[in-house]
């Protein structure tokens, strides 16, 4: 080597040190976040009135909160989730059964997957959604539909299942490599999908994989269904605009624009659910649209059903620091000031009214914020009850395993952050109470 390469090359060397140095400085002077766990500290705060009309007009008839619920939604549009653009509110999907076997789980169910062709057009953005429909049934049947983590084929080691296409976090618990998802990948998810337990119960289940929608990772807009939606020129969303959640919430409706075409389900009968960050897309999707029957947050937390005001748990400016992909640029203003965020979680639970809503936490998940999850829950009681049901059964929260089965659903059960079979088996004694033929 010769002396100037040498000095070339220890100069770089310095300076990649250098940098590194400076990096992990810069990181460390970041404040680390405490998150509060402690009930008296939690603040005083004044919720928005759902039933408050922006024009200082009170709600007092279900035609007004029509009204009402157009201006919510507006809200969450512009400064929470994201406005869906026109082009993709726009788009007509088409749909092709890819794959079918009628003699899935033994027999139980017929398992088949439709691929959604998001724009129509066979080399545009597509998912894939996977079907169990029950085999023993007289009617079309019910459908309890819901995004997964890490593929359809994490849902059940049914080897028929095929791998998603789109990309996959690597890891132990994905089973992917290069971003992709291989034959390891099968049943990674499947504790949380009870797939023969709710066929048996008659219900359908469909399922997307939410990385065929956004890839849930910091640069996942590039691979996502946004950029097929932009204006001629645009080059990232509008500050207004839909991000991952918008994008996964759409996902679902499209899902549902092909259950309605399927004579083997019910479209006027789907439970859509949704666990922790699916669980506010679900929300998200439930509330745009109202073919979604009956609504089922699981341990959502923020930006979910828990109430933003309340400090416990993960916060505003958490979550839009960890993952800034997740809500529009303009919900970030709130990082600071989340007093002056025009609406809170309990007006997001308001726009599934007058359908079926349930609201399930977990004692061990306080990251959530249960009791914000519940109170978030109570204080939509009265749009519910003005709409003439009976809203929410309880005004304290209830103790652990104490389902509350009103109009608006809760359970608090012990354990971690996670989907049970008794989670499910509350929904499904949910759902057969509230979607009964
Ligand atoms: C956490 C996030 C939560 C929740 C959760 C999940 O890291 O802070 O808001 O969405 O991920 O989706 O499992």
């Amino acid at each position: 080597m010769t002396t100037k390469l040498f000095i070339r090359r220890v100069t770089i060397a310095v300076m990649v040190a250098l940098l590194c140095l400076s990096a992990s400085l810069a990181q460390s002077q970041q404040p680390q976040f405490v998150p509060n766990y402690d009930e008296s500290k939690v603040g005083d705060y004044k919720l928005p009135d759902p039933l408050m009309m922006a024009s200082g007009t009170r709600v007092a008839s279900a035609r007004q909160w029509r009204e009402r619920r157009q201006e919510i939604l507006r809200l969450y549009e512009t400064h929470v989730y994201g406005r869906t653009p026109a082009a993709a509110k726009a788009a007509k999907a088409t749909f092709t059964e890819t794959s079918r076997d009628a003699k899935a789980l033994g027999g139980l169910a017929t398992r088949k997957e439709v691929t959604v062709y998001l724009t129509g057009k066979q080399d545009g953005p597509k998912m894939s959604v996977l079907f169990y429909i029950p085999n023993q049934r007289n009617q079309p049947a019910p459908v309890f539909i819901g995004l997964n983590f890490n593929g359809n084929q994490a849902i059940s080691s049914d080897p028929g299942i095929s791998l998603a296409s789109s990309w996959l976090r690597d890891g132990k618990e994905t089973g992917a490599a290069n971003n992709r998802a291989t034959e390891k990948s099968r049943g990674t998810e499947s504790s949380r999908w009870p797939v023969e337990m709710i066929v048996k119960r008659g219900y359908a289940v469909a399922t997307i994989y939410n990385g065929d929608l956004f890839p849930d990772h910091k640069d996942g807009l590039r691979e996502s269904v946004i950029p097929h939606f932009y204006r001629s020129g645009q080059t990232s969303p509008d500050a207004d605009e839909w991000n991952a959640l918008g994008a996964w919430a759409w996902g679902l409706s499209r899902a549902v624009d092909a259950i309605e075409k399927d004579k083997d389900l019910d479209a006027k009968r789907i439970a859509l659910l949704g666990h922790s960050r699916l669980g506010k897309g679900a929300l998200w999707a439930g509330a745009q649209d109202e073919r979604f029957a009956l609504v089922i947050s699981n341990e959502s937390g923020e930006g979910g059903a828990a109430l933003a005001r309340r400090n416990y748990g993960e916060t505003v400016e958490r979550i839009n620091t960890s993952f800034p992909h997740w809500f529009n640029a303009n919900f970030k203003k709130y990082n600071k000031d989340v007093a002056s965020l025009p609406v809170d979680q309990h007006m997001l639970l308001a726009l599934m009214a007058p359908r079926p809503l349930y609201v399930a936490s977990a004692e061990g998940d306080q990251w959530a914020d249960p009791r914000g999850e519940f109170l978030s829950a109570k204080a939509a009681d009265p749009v519910y009850r003005l709409l003439r049901t009976d809203g929410l059964g309880a005004t304290e929260m209830p103790g652990l395993h104490q389902p509350v089965t009103t109009t608006i659903g809760h359970h608090i059960r012990a354990g971690k952050h996670d989907v049970t079979n008794y989670d499910w088996e509350q929904f499904m004694n949910f759902a057969d109470k509230h979607l009964r033929r």
